[in-house]
């Protein structure tokens, strides 16, 4: 397949566009550098520089001789994006071009704006250059767990049947998401079905959880090739931040009461399920949804293991309960439904102590790079 990559710089993109150029696909990235700049003017850089995209995409043709593509703009500009989907005539569309992070967009008026623009008009714009130029091809959007909340029934996967005074009708599962990063995510979900519905486009939605880990099958053994790892406050996820934490003897970060229950998954997970969305896609018109995940923890639990690996490597990890910034339930009921995945294939890799083993050893090769003053900052929502 001929695959474009929206935002192929990032945590997911480029692992992504490594992945499925080993695969044999034909792809081209694009990226406008909005995170490295946020992660630069935040004083929030990750654990070790990357190269840049070009660069990578150099470094990527030398150790495997696969060319991917890489263009460098910004897809809220209707000229590039365009231009590139003119250009490249993709029979697929792998979308994470967004602002991904929560306390980013919760930081001021100015970052809520900037998220605001990027995720809802490079959405739309996906959508136009979709219809204008490849109507038939498939656009695979990362959408995020986030967009249900944390509700006291059990999550479906996208959809919710009704039944109303004796009536039933179908309806996208009621979102009520707990920051604005993630409800720019239900907004480009409404935009994509608005179009769905008015245009038959094909689309799948994958409605994922917290993303840990840095190693792939093609970056094994090949720092240059590791996609950013962070762990500040903007940045870095949940797992990755706690392991770094407990690399340098920074107490963990547990916020609040550290009930706060999520689905989480490895990134070498978050690829595959790509694969499988790609290789089966849905049917025109139809807008398809999964929840991308393997396994749900508490903050709690994920802070007990992560502790429990630290000792054996000697590390002394404490933990630390601090005022939550993020107003989020804490102790709440959380049962979501993964199943969509599974039916097509996908081999969940689940979070054992070997695997957060795994990342430690190479993360503390690189602890004296920390800047604590970038690990908690208190941004409040
Ligand atoms: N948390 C702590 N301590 C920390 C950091 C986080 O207790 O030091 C808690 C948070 O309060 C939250 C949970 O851990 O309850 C997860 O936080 P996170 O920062 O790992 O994840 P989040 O902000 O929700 O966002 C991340 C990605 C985002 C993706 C989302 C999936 O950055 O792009 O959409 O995970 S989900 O959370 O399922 O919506």
């Amino acid at each position: 397949m001929k695959i474009l990559i929206l935002g192929g710089d990032g945590y997911l993109g480029w692992p992504t566009a490594m992945n499925l150029s080993a695969g044999g696909h034909d792809i081209t990235v694009v990226d406008n550098y909005l995170r490295r700049n946020i992660s630069r003017d935040e004083n929030s850089e990750a654990l070790f520089a990357v190269p840049n995209l070009i660069e990578r995409t150099k470094l990527w043709q030398k150790k495997t001789n696969k060319t991917i593509r890489p263009i460098i703009g910004d897809l809220c500009d209707w000229a590039f994006i365009s231009n590139v989907f003119e250009s490249t005539r993709p029979d697929a569309i792998v979308h994470y071009a967004e602002q991904p992070s929560a306390p980013y967009s919760m930081l001021n008026r100015l970052a809520a704006m900037s998220t605001i623009r990027n995720n809802l008009e490079v959405t739309a714009n996906v959508i136009f250059a979709t219809k204008e130029f490849v109507p038939d091809a498939h656009i695979v959007k990362l959408g995020t767990m986030g967009e249900y909340g944390t509700p006291n029934i059990d999550i479906e996967e996208g959809w919710l049947d009704v039944e109303h005074k004796g009536r039933k009708e179908r309806f996208l599962f009621p979102r009520q998401a707990g920051s604005l990063y993630h409800t720019t995510k239900v907004m480009d979900t409404d935009l994509l079905w608005f179009y769905v519905r008015m245009w038959g486009l094909k689309v799948t939605d994958l409605m994922q959880g917290p993303v840990y880990g840095l190693e792939t099958d093609e970056n094994r053994g090949d720092e240059t090739l590791f996609p950013f790892f962070n762990y500040d406050e903007l940045f870095g996820t949940v797992v990755n931040r706690f392991i770094i934490q407990a690399t340098i003897g920074y107490p963990l970060t547990v916020y609040g009461k550290g009930g706060q229950t999520r689905g989480y998954l490895d990134i070498k997970d978050t690829l595959q399920c790509v694969n499988l969305a790609l290789e089966n896609p849905p049917e025109e018109n139809e807008l398809r949804i999964f929840n991308q995940f393997v396994e749900t923890f508490s903050v709690n639990e994920l802070a007990d293991r992560v502790q429990r690996v630290g000792k054996q490597y000697g590390l002394d990890v404490k933990i630390k309960s601090l005022q939550n910034p993020r107003k989020e339930l804490e102790d709440h009921y959380y049962n979501p439904v993964h199943t969509g995945l599974l039916e097509l294939g996908l081999k969940p890799n689940y979070l054992t102590d070997d695997v957060i083993a795994g990342i430690m050893d190479i993360v503390l090769k690189y602890r004296k790079n920390v800047n604590e003053s970038s690990i908690f900052r208190g941004v409040k929502w």
